[in-house]
């Protein structure tokens, strides 16, 4: 069967060679499925209508691989993508898994393992180069700690700042123009993981010296986890022109990072922030890649990752369709009309202070017993988006 959600490159959904090719171990269990090499799942992400392929340096070339070893493999690689039409928006740095970064990478208390993942960050940034990415993600997954006898919080904060500063200043020495993406998650697989949402991201990407060159990558599993909302880290990055990356996923709130296919927890969530992302309610829209940070349940065989990623891209197709007719919704538009309006055109008095703003808003004469008593019709509207998404309306 095909229709008008089957993906197309056009539609710019990207997979990590660790997504598709994740092999169902957990912390209880081995893997279930066997590995797939990355030009394997090169081509089988062209098969199911994927635009582009991410990878961490070592998803491809393995730890401690010879300089010979290191340019064949990326050579075929780059091979594989050109064959299937897929590109490498995005590139990132396995800061996490090798034993050297156990107490951390750029956050390391020796100083000598911070200056291990700086080259290891070069390295990989310039194999990302050589396949055409744009974006380089920072994940901290080690950047945390335990217990706080073990390091003074500014120190780490610190530490992580003059890497990246480092970083960018190194990239724009080689005359590259490249965005770093930082993405937060509050635990796991530290007890405490130092900025831990997108939030405290982007105050910190604020205090780099090259803060243009940064931005955040947020991922719905890592603000759901703690219960927090994915639609507002996603809305604020945004706001500040700071929404860089994106890793689609979903979760349930208070577990272990989930990492489940997009959309199949928290419907109205993704709802909300496809309509966001697609920017059906008004603003300018995101246009960098949508990339599915997730991987298929241990349940499945490699038919079921396919499975799994065709159902990731679809769900999003089908939620921006809903995002598109419920903002077109005569009703939806009537009822936000009338929340928003301004009939004696008081928002002009607050968007920039003037001795006479201030003057007309210290004067204005209110009736807050008469503004309270409105009631806002809320249940009415979400009923609407709900029944949208129920396929009622
Ligand atoms: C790892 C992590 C993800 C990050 C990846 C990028 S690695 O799978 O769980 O959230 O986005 O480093
Ligand atoms: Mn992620
Ligand atoms: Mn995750």
């Amino acid at each position: 069967m095909s229709d008008s959600f089957d993906p197309t490159p056009d539609d710019r959904f990207t997979f990590g060679l660790w997504t598709v090719g994740n092999p169902g171990a957990d912390p209880f269990g081995p893997r279930v499925r066997p590995s797939i090499s990355p030009t394997e799942i090169v081509a089988g992400l062209a098969k199911v209508g994927a635009y582009g392929v991410n990878l961490h340096d070592n998803d491809l070339v393995p730890f401690g691989a010879s300089a010979a070893e290191r340019d064949r493999i990326v050579a075929d690689f780059k091979q594989a993508c050109e064959d299937h039409g897929l590109a490498v928006p995005m590139a990132t740095t396995n800061l996490f898994s090798h034993p050297v970064f156990r107490d951390g990478a750029f956050t390391s208390s020796n100083p000598k393992v911070r200056a291990y993942a700086i080259q290891k960050v070069m390295r990989s940034i310039e194999t990302g180069i050589e396949l055409g990415a744009k974006i380089n993600v920072f994940w901290g997954g080690r950047e945390g700690l335990e217990t706080d006898a073990a390091k003074d919080t500014r120190d780490a904060i610190k530490w992580y700042r003059e890497c990246l500063d480092f970083l960018c200043a190194w990239t724009k020495d080689q005359g590259w123009e490249q965005k770093f993406a930082l993405e937060a998650k509050p635990n796991e697989p530290r007890s405490e993981i130092f900025l831990p949402t997108t939030g405290h991201m982007l105050h910190f990407i604020e205090t780099l010296e090259h803060s243009e060159m940064c931005g955040v990558n947020p991922e719905t599993a890592h603000e759901n986890m703690p219960g927090l909302s994915m639609v507002h880290a996603v809305a604020q990055a945004m706001e500040v022109d700071k929404l860089f990356h994106i890793d689609l996923n979903a979760q349930k709130i208070g577990r272990y990072d989930q990492d489940l296919r997009f959309g199949s927890e928290d419907v109205k969530g993704a709802f909300f922030l496809v309509r966001l992302l697609e920017g059906t309610g008004g603003y300018a829209p995101y246009t960098g890649p949508l990339h599915f940070d997730s991987h298929a349940y241990r349940t499945e065989d490699i038919d079921g990752v396919w499975d799994f990623a065709r159902g990731s891209m679809r769900t999003y197709k089908i939620l921006a369709a809903k995002a598109k007719v419920f903002d077109a919704d005569p009703e939806v538009q009537q009822l936000l009309a009338a929340t928003h309006a301004d009939p004696d055109g008081v928002a002009g008095l607050m968007n920039s202070y003037s001795g006479s703003n201030a003057a007309a808003i210290s004067d204005m004469a209110h009736d807050p017993e008469a503004m309270a008593a409105v009631g806002h019709r809320y249940e009415r509207l979400d009923q609407i988006a709900m029944e949208h998404l129920l396929g009622v309306r």
